[in-house]
Protein backbone atom coordinates (compact mmCIF):
# COMPACT_ATOMS: atom_id res chain seq x y z
CA UNK A 1 0.00 0.00 0.00
CA UNK A 2 1.04 3.94 -0.72
CA UNK A 3 2.47 4.76 2.30
CA UNK A 4 0.46 8.25 1.91
CA UNK A 5 -2.61 6.56 1.54
CA UNK A 6 -5.34 7.39 4.59
CA UNK A 7 -5.67 4.54 6.54
CA UNK A 8 -9.44 4.71 6.72
CA UNK A 9 -9.58 5.79 2.67
CA UNK A 10 -7.43 2.42 2.07
CA UNK A 11 -9.87 0.66 4.16
CA UNK A 12 -12.88 1.75 1.75
CA UNK A 13 -11.41 0.97 -1.09
CA UNK A 14 -10.54 -2.67 -0.03
CA UNK A 15 -13.58 -5.23 -0.87
CA UNK A 16 -14.27 -6.39 3.06
CA UNK A 17 -16.29 -3.33 3.70
CA UNK A 18 -13.95 -2.85 7.16
CA UNK A 19 -14.35 1.14 6.83
CA UNK A 20 -17.15 1.66 9.49
CA UNK A 21 -19.40 3.44 6.98
CA UNK A 22 -23.61 3.15 7.57
CA UNK A 23 -23.09 2.22 4.03
CA UNK A 24 -20.25 1.30 1.55
CA UNK A 25 -17.96 3.66 -0.72
CA UNK A 26 -18.86 3.91 -4.44
CA UNK A 27 -15.77 2.41 -5.86
CA UNK A 28 -14.65 4.37 -9.28
CA UNK A 29 -11.92 2.88 -11.25
CA UNK A 30 -10.07 3.51 -14.54
CA UNK A 31 -7.71 0.48 -16.46
CA UNK A 32 -4.75 2.48 -15.97
CA UNK A 33 -5.12 2.44 -12.27
CA UNK A 34 -6.64 5.52 -11.34
CA UNK A 35 -9.22 5.32 -8.22
CA UNK A 36 -12.05 7.34 -6.23
CA UNK A 37 -14.08 5.88 -3.27
CA UNK A 38 -17.05 8.05 -2.53
CA UNK A 39 -19.33 7.98 0.45
CA UNK A 40 -23.57 7.92 -0.03
CA UNK A 41 -22.89 10.06 3.72
CA UNK A 42 -22.99 13.84 2.39
CA UNK A 43 -21.79 12.47 -1.26
CA UNK A 44 -18.50 13.00 0.16
CA UNK A 45 -15.34 11.71 -2.34
CA UNK A 46 -13.03 10.06 0.56
CA UNK A 47 -10.33 9.25 -1.75
CA UNK A 48 -8.48 10.26 -5.32
CA UNK A 49 -5.10 8.23 -6.19
CA UNK A 50 -3.77 9.20 -9.41
CA UNK A 51 -2.09 6.03 -11.70
CA UNK A 52 1.47 6.48 -9.57
CA UNK A 53 -0.67 5.59 -6.91
CA UNK A 54 -0.79 8.43 -4.97
CA UNK A 55 -3.22 10.00 -2.58
CA UNK A 56 -4.48 12.87 -3.36
CA UNK A 57 -7.01 14.14 -1.19
CA UNK A 58 -6.52 14.55 2.81
CA UNK A 59 -9.02 11.99 5.00
CA UNK A 60 -8.03 12.73 8.78
CA UNK A 61 -6.96 8.87 10.57
CA UNK A 62 -9.19 10.07 13.04
CA UNK A 63 -12.04 11.00 11.39
CA UNK A 64 -15.54 9.59 12.47
CA UNK A 65 -18.15 7.70 10.35
CA UNK A 66 -21.20 7.29 12.67
CA UNK A 67 -23.60 8.65 10.14
CA UNK A 68 -24.56 11.70 11.89
CA UNK A 69 -20.98 13.57 12.42
CA UNK A 70 -19.63 15.13 9.39
CA UNK A 71 -16.63 13.30 7.73
CA UNK A 72 -13.07 15.37 8.59
CA UNK A 73 -11.39 15.15 5.03
CA UNK A 74 -11.97 14.13 1.31
CA UNK A 75 -14.53 16.96 0.08
CA UNK A 76 -17.27 17.31 1.67
CA UNK A 77 -19.92 19.17 0.29
CA UNK A 78 -21.18 22.56 1.92
CA UNK A 79 -24.58 23.51 1.11
CA UNK A 80 -27.69 25.41 1.47
CA UNK A 81 -24.84 27.42 3.47
CA UNK A 82 -21.45 28.12 3.85
CA UNK A 83 -19.62 27.70 7.48
CA UNK A 84 -22.21 30.35 9.98
CA UNK A 85 -22.95 32.39 7.33
CA UNK A 86 -26.80 31.65 8.10
CA UNK A 87 -28.98 30.01 10.98
CA UNK A 88 -28.10 26.48 9.45
CA UNK A 89 -25.96 24.15 11.26
CA UNK A 90 -21.87 25.13 10.29
CA UNK A 91 -21.68 24.15 6.31
CA UNK A 92 -25.57 23.24 5.87
CA UNK A 93 -27.29 19.78 5.84
CA UNK A 94 -26.06 17.81 2.86
CA UNK A 95 -22.58 16.97 4.19
CA UNK A 96 -24.90 15.05 6.98
CA UNK A 97 -27.51 13.46 5.18
CA UNK A 98 -27.41 10.24 3.50
CA UNK A 99 -27.05 11.17 -0.64
CA UNK A 100 -28.90 8.62 -3.28
CA UNK A 101 -26.34 6.81 -5.30
CA UNK A 102 -27.94 6.77 -9.04
CA UNK A 103 -27.06 3.93 -11.21
CA UNK A 104 -24.26 4.33 -13.10
CA UNK A 105 -22.83 1.99 -16.09
CA UNK A 106 -19.77 3.46 -15.88
CA UNK A 107 -17.33 2.77 -13.61
CA UNK A 108 -15.34 5.92 -13.75
CA UNK A 109 -18.52 7.84 -12.74
CA UNK A 110 -20.75 8.00 -10.02
CA UNK A 111 -24.05 10.35 -9.65
CA UNK A 112 -25.69 11.00 -6.28
CA UNK A 113 -28.88 12.97 -5.73
CA UNK A 114 -30.59 14.52 -2.46
CA UNK A 115 -34.05 15.77 -2.25
CA UNK A 116 -35.92 17.89 0.87
CA UNK A 117 -37.51 15.81 3.13
CA UNK A 118 -39.58 16.10 6.49
CA UNK A 119 -36.13 16.16 8.11
CA UNK A 120 -34.15 18.74 5.74
CA UNK A 121 -37.46 20.91 5.96
CA UNK A 122 -37.37 21.25 9.95
CA UNK A 123 -33.92 22.97 8.96
CA UNK A 124 -34.58 24.27 6.04
CA UNK A 125 -37.96 24.57 4.94
CA UNK A 126 -37.40 24.38 1.07
CA UNK A 127 -38.59 22.13 -1.35
CA UNK A 128 -35.17 21.09 -2.94
CA UNK A 129 -33.05 18.45 -5.38
CA UNK A 130 -29.27 18.26 -5.46
CA UNK A 131 -26.98 16.00 -7.73
CA UNK A 132 -23.56 15.95 -6.90
CA UNK A 133 -21.31 13.64 -10.07
CA UNK A 134 -17.86 12.23 -9.32
CA UNK A 135 -15.95 11.71 -12.66
CA UNK A 136 -12.72 10.09 -12.87
CA UNK A 137 -10.45 10.34 -15.72
CA UNK A 138 -6.82 9.93 -16.31
CA UNK A 139 -5.39 12.44 -14.23
CA UNK A 140 -8.29 14.18 -13.60
CA UNK A 141 -11.30 14.37 -10.41
CA UNK A 142 -14.50 16.52 -11.82
CA UNK A 143 -16.96 17.09 -9.34
CA UNK A 144 -20.44 18.95 -10.90
CA UNK A 145 -22.68 19.99 -8.51
CA UNK A 146 -26.22 20.81 -9.47
CA UNK A 147 -29.37 22.46 -7.24
CA UNK A 148 -32.37 22.62 -8.73
CA UNK A 149 -35.40 24.23 -6.48
CA UNK A 150 -38.33 22.04 -7.47
CA UNK A 151 -41.06 24.09 -5.22
CA UNK A 152 -43.89 25.33 -7.66
CA UNK A 153 -43.94 28.81 -5.53
CA UNK A 154 -41.15 29.92 -3.55
CA UNK A 155 -37.85 31.07 -3.98
CA UNK A 156 -34.41 30.52 -1.96
CA UNK A 157 -31.43 31.49 -1.65
CA UNK A 158 -27.94 29.58 -0.80
CA UNK A 159 -24.28 29.52 -0.58
CA UNK A 160 -22.46 26.38 -1.47
CA UNK A 161 -18.55 24.91 -1.25
CA UNK A 162 -16.81 22.17 -2.06
CA UNK A 163 -15.00 21.77 0.98
CA UNK A 164 -12.09 19.59 -0.70
CA UNK A 165 -8.86 18.72 1.29
CA UNK A 166 -6.04 18.20 -0.41
CA UNK A 167 -3.35 16.04 -0.01
CA UNK A 168 0.35 17.92 0.89
CA UNK A 169 3.91 16.10 2.17
CA UNK A 170 4.80 18.91 3.86
CA UNK A 171 2.50 22.39 3.93
CA UNK A 172 5.54 23.78 5.31
CA UNK A 173 7.37 23.11 1.41
CA UNK A 174 3.45 23.60 -0.30
CA UNK A 175 2.75 26.85 -2.38
CA UNK A 176 -0.53 27.70 -3.85
CA UNK A 177 -0.06 30.21 -6.88
CA UNK A 178 -2.83 31.89 -8.80
CA UNK A 179 -4.20 34.27 -6.27
CA UNK A 180 -2.62 37.18 -7.08
CA UNK A 181 -4.87 40.55 -7.29
CA UNK A 182 -7.67 39.02 -5.67
CA UNK A 183 -9.82 40.68 -2.53
CA UNK A 184 -9.99 38.31 0.50
CA UNK A 185 -11.38 38.25 3.95
CA UNK A 186 -9.06 37.08 6.51
CA UNK A 187 -11.84 34.98 9.21
CA UNK A 188 -8.75 34.92 11.49
CA UNK A 189 -8.78 38.42 11.59
CA UNK A 190 -11.96 39.19 11.03
CA UNK A 191 -10.79 41.98 8.07
CA UNK A 192 -11.90 41.91 4.87
CA UNK A 193 -10.73 43.92 1.88
CA UNK A 194 -7.35 42.96 1.66
CA UNK A 195 -5.67 42.15 -1.65
CA UNK A 196 -3.50 39.13 -2.00
CA UNK A 197 -0.12 39.83 -3.38
CA UNK A 198 1.57 36.70 -3.27
CA UNK A 199 2.50 35.29 -6.58
CA UNK A 200 2.62 32.29 -4.35
CA UNK A 201 1.13 31.62 -1.43
CA UNK A 202 3.19 29.73 1.19
CA UNK A 203 2.00 28.42 5.06
CA UNK A 204 4.02 28.90 8.21
CA UNK A 205 0.75 29.07 10.13
CA UNK A 206 -3.18 28.98 10.45
CA UNK A 207 -4.53 30.27 7.05
CA UNK A 208 -8.47 30.74 7.08
CA UNK A 209 -9.31 32.95 3.48
CA UNK A 210 -12.12 33.85 1.07
CA UNK A 211 -11.10 35.09 -1.88
CA UNK A 212 -13.53 36.60 -3.73
CA UNK A 213 -13.78 37.85 -7.37
CA UNK A 214 -12.33 34.76 -8.64
CA UNK A 215 -12.16 35.18 -12.74
CA UNK A 216 -13.88 32.66 -14.68
CA UNK A 217 -11.47 30.61 -16.38
CA UNK A 218 -8.49 30.89 -13.29
CA UNK A 219 -6.32 28.52 -12.24
CA UNK A 220 -4.88 27.59 -9.01
CA UNK A 221 -1.54 25.67 -8.86
CA UNK A 222 -0.69 24.12 -5.28
CA UNK A 223 2.83 23.16 -6.16
CA UNK A 224 5.41 21.00 -3.63
CA UNK A 225 8.52 19.68 -4.73
CA UNK A 226 8.19 16.83 -7.60
CA UNK A 227 4.04 17.00 -6.90
CA UNK A 228 1.80 19.75 -8.82
CA UNK A 229 -1.92 19.50 -8.95
CA UNK A 230 -4.10 22.45 -11.14
CA UNK A 231 -7.15 23.12 -9.64
CA UNK A 232 -10.07 24.84 -11.32
CA UNK A 233 -13.63 26.04 -10.87
CA UNK A 234 -16.73 26.60 -12.56
CA UNK A 235 -17.89 30.69 -13.97
CA UNK A 236 -20.85 30.34 -11.30
CA UNK A 237 -18.61 30.15 -8.40
CA UNK A 238 -16.79 33.20 -7.72
CA UNK A 239 -14.93 32.55 -4.21
CA UNK A 240 -12.47 30.42 -3.27
CA UNK A 241 -11.48 29.47 0.23
CA UNK A 242 -7.84 28.56 1.33
CA UNK A 243 -7.91 26.66 4.97
CA UNK A 244 -5.37 24.92 7.25
CA UNK A 245 -6.02 24.80 10.82
CA UNK A 246 -2.55 25.39 11.29
CA UNK A 247 -1.11 23.40 14.96
CA UNK A 248 -3.70 24.57 17.71
CA UNK A 249 -6.59 24.17 15.66
CA UNK A 250 -5.51 20.60 14.61
CA UNK A 251 -4.71 19.47 17.89
CA UNK A 252 -8.10 20.87 19.33
CA UNK A 253 -10.31 19.38 16.45
CA UNK A 254 -11.63 15.74 18.16
CA UNK A 255 -11.10 14.23 14.72
CA UNK A 256 -7.50 15.44 13.66
CA UNK A 257 -4.61 14.17 14.47
CA UNK A 258 -2.02 16.99 16.39
CA UNK A 259 -0.12 17.10 13.10
CA UNK A 260 -2.51 16.51 10.72
CA UNK A 261 -2.87 20.21 9.82
CA UNK A 262 0.96 19.60 7.64
CA UNK A 263 -0.43 16.97 5.56
CA UNK A 264 -3.12 19.04 3.67
CA UNK A 265 -4.38 21.98 2.24
CA UNK A 266 -8.11 22.99 1.81
CA UNK A 267 -8.82 24.48 -0.92
CA UNK A 268 -12.44 25.00 -1.84
CA UNK A 269 -14.49 26.27 -4.70
CA UNK A 270 -17.11 28.41 -3.34
CA UNK A 271 -20.46 30.86 -3.85
CA UNK A 272 -20.29 32.32 -0.89
CA UNK A 273 -19.54 36.78 -0.90
CA UNK A 274 -23.25 36.54 -2.99
CA UNK A 275 -25.87 33.89 -2.30
CA UNK A 276 -27.55 32.08 -5.30
CA UNK A 277 -30.76 33.13 -5.54
CA UNK A 278 -33.41 30.19 -7.46
CA UNK A 279 -36.58 30.97 -8.67
CA UNK A 280 -39.30 27.97 -8.94
CA UNK A 281 -38.06 25.17 -11.13
CA UNK A 282 -34.95 26.89 -11.45
CA UNK A 283 -31.75 25.19 -11.92
CA UNK A 284 -27.66 25.93 -11.01
CA UNK A 285 -24.22 24.31 -11.61
CA UNK A 286 -21.24 24.28 -10.46
CA UNK A 287 -17.72 22.18 -10.46
CA UNK A 288 -14.40 21.63 -9.41
CA UNK A 289 -11.94 20.23 -11.43
CA UNK A 290 -8.56 18.46 -9.98
CA UNK A 291 -5.89 17.50 -11.84
CA UNK A 292 -2.36 16.50 -11.36
CA UNK A 293 -0.04 17.49 -13.39
CA UNK A 294 2.97 16.23 -11.25
O1 LIG B 1 -13.85 26.45 4.88
C1 LIG B 1 -13.04 26.81 5.95
C2 LIG B 1 -13.84 26.62 7.21
O2 LIG B 1 -15.04 27.30 7.13
C3 LIG B 1 -12.99 27.01 8.42
O3 LIG B 1 -13.43 28.20 9.02
C4 LIG B 1 -12.98 25.80 9.30
O4 LIG B 1 -13.82 25.89 10.36
C5 LIG B 1 -13.32 24.69 8.32
O5 LIG B 1 -14.16 25.24 7.37
C6 LIG B 1 -13.78 23.36 8.84
O6 LIG B 1 -15.06 23.38 9.36
P1 LIG B 1 -15.63 22.09 10.09
O7 LIG B 1 -17.02 22.43 10.50
O8 LIG B 1 -15.59 20.97 9.09
O9 LIG B 1 -14.71 21.84 11.26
Amino acid sequence: MNPEQPRAAAAAASADGALPLETPCIELKLPGGERASVAPFGAQVLSWSTADGVERLYLSPDAVFDGALPIRGGIPVCFPQFNVRGPLPKHGIARTLRWQPQPSDDPACASFTLRDSEATRRLWPHAFEARLSVQLSSGCLHLGFEALNSSDSAPWSFTFALHSYLRVRNIGQARLAGLQGLGFWDALTDRRGQIERAGELGFDGPVDRVYSGVPAHAAFELREPGRRLRITQSETLADTVVWNPGVELSAALPDMPRDGYLQMLCVEAAGIEQPVQLEPGQRWQAWQRLEALE
